[in-house]
């Protein structure tokens, strides 16, 4: 078999740029090694950023995020008890969309199925081989046949634990990491949010977060050790932690009810660098992790979507190189601007081991100065709605 670009991995990256690709004529084939419904039951974003959005709307894929999403014009942070808007929109111009990354997958999949788009799941050993030659190629098994791609180009778009960093010789590849000494545990529930909006808690006790998917669902997070294990973590247990570490006037008309789903996610800081091999790109996972605590994950794998679909339309169309060329340097600009908005937002919120009294009460002071600064407030929300491509 033959194709134009091999795509490893179907999840927001993978599925995005071979939208993009099969709406520009550009022949492209997905391979995962898990299938549809393993990816749709992954638990992972909830708030996504403009461009995000536009590249949705780009890929033809962003009906119903327009129609169920929820566009939001603030967040708020809470700290010594007290509760602080901060005005994306008053300050930026700008909103986020409270989008779950479920349903945008799930929206991106029906979009490829529709378009006539190749996607082999539950397939194993993908391999890609001779990217740093002339005739790239990938293998993958299915059904105990050994299938072969030809192609021109891999974009490894299969995650942090994929195939295609790994399959870089080390010596090529330079990496940068940062692991968090804390977890979040999360749940999500059938109950109304605590508030119209998204609020990020910095407490003695340690981080939370009251997020959402819907107006009757919520998606609530605390900071947890990371040898927590979620059976020591009772629904009561979750939401008493949850209520003594926000302002009282939220604790106390919090709704609650049985989570249907509960994890435990570390948190790390990671890039990889290069994010081309020859005629091998990464894109998203593959490339980079954030903390979630800026809400950046999902919203870097799409501006890598974006740098690296205009380099191989200007490749196929123009026959020009300049884009494909562009792309690592491109990106890894804006990755670490996200990477280090991450980091900050981590390190203003979390409580540390070294943290102590004296640690808590400069972190408030900061989070006293940022939302009582025009001039801080407006740094810290252009991060947030995402800075520009
Ligand atoms: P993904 O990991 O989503 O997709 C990679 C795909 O490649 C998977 O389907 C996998 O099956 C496949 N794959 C892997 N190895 C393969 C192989 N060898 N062969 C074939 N296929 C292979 N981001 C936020 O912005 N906010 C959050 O709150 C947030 N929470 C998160 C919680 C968790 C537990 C995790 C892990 C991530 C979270 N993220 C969050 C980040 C997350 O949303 C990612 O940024 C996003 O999934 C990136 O999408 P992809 O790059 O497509 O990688
Ligand atoms: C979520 O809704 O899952 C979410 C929202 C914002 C974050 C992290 C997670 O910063």
């Amino acid at each position: 078999m033959r194709t134009q670009v091999v795509i490893i991995g179907s999840g927001p990256s993978g599925l995005l740029l071979g939208q993009l690709l099969t709406n520009a004529g550009i022949d492209n084939v997905i391979l995962d090694r898990v299938g549809k419904d393993y990816i749709l039951g992954r638990v992972r974003a909830g708030v996504l950023e403009e461009g995000m959005v536009g590249m949705l709307d780009r890929a033809g894929a962003g009906g119903r995020m327009h129609r169920e999403g929820l566009p939001h014009e603030g967040f708020s942070l809470a700290f010594d008890g007290r509760d602080h808007r901060i005005d994306l929109f008053g300050l930026t111009g700008k909103r986020v969309m409270v989008y779950g990354q479920t349903e945008l997958t799930h929206d991106l999949m029906d979009r490829r199925e529709a378009s006539g788009g190749v996607s082999v799941y539950e397939t194993a050993n993908v391999t890609p081989h001779d990217f740093d030659g002339d005739k790239p190629y990938v293998t993958h098994e299915k059904d105990g046949v050994t299938h072969r791609i030809d192609c021109d180009f891999i974009a490894g778009c299969d995650g942090y634990h994929g195939v295609s960093r790994k399959s870089v010789p080390q010596s090529a590849l330079q990496t940068f990491e940062r692991v968090y000494p804390f977890g979040w545990l999360g749940i999500l529930a059938d109950v109304p949010p605590v508030n119209h909006e998204l609020i990020y808690a910095n407490h003695p006790r340690g981080f939370a977060l009251c997020s959402m998917r819907s107006q009757t669902r919520s998606r609530y997070y605390i900071q947890c050790a990371l040898d927590e294990k979620i059976e020591n973590w009772p629904d009561d247990r979750f939401y008493d932690e949850l209520r003594r570490r926000l302002p009282a006037e939220h604790a106390g008309n919090m709704i609650v009810g049985p989570s249907f789903e509960k994890s435990i996610a570390p948190l790390r800081s990671f890039v990889a660098e290069p994010m081309r091999f020859g005629a091998l790109f990464l894109v998203g996972d593959a490339a980079h992790i954030v903390p979630p605590t800026g809400a950046k994950g999902l919203n870097l794998a799409a501006s890598d979507v974006h740098y690296l679909f205009d380099g191989l339309r200007a490749y196929y169309g123009e026959k020009s190189s300049a884009g494909i060329d562009a792309y690592s340097d491109r990106a890894l600009k804006r990755v670490w601007r996200a990477v280090r908005f991450s980091w900050s937002m981590t390190t203003l919120m979390h409580r540390f081991p070294d943290t102590g009294e004296f640690g808590q009460k400069i972190q408030e002071a900061e989070l006293d100065y940022l939302v009582g600064s025009q001039a801080a407030s407006t740094a810290l929300a252009e991060n947030y709605v995402g800075l520009p491509y």
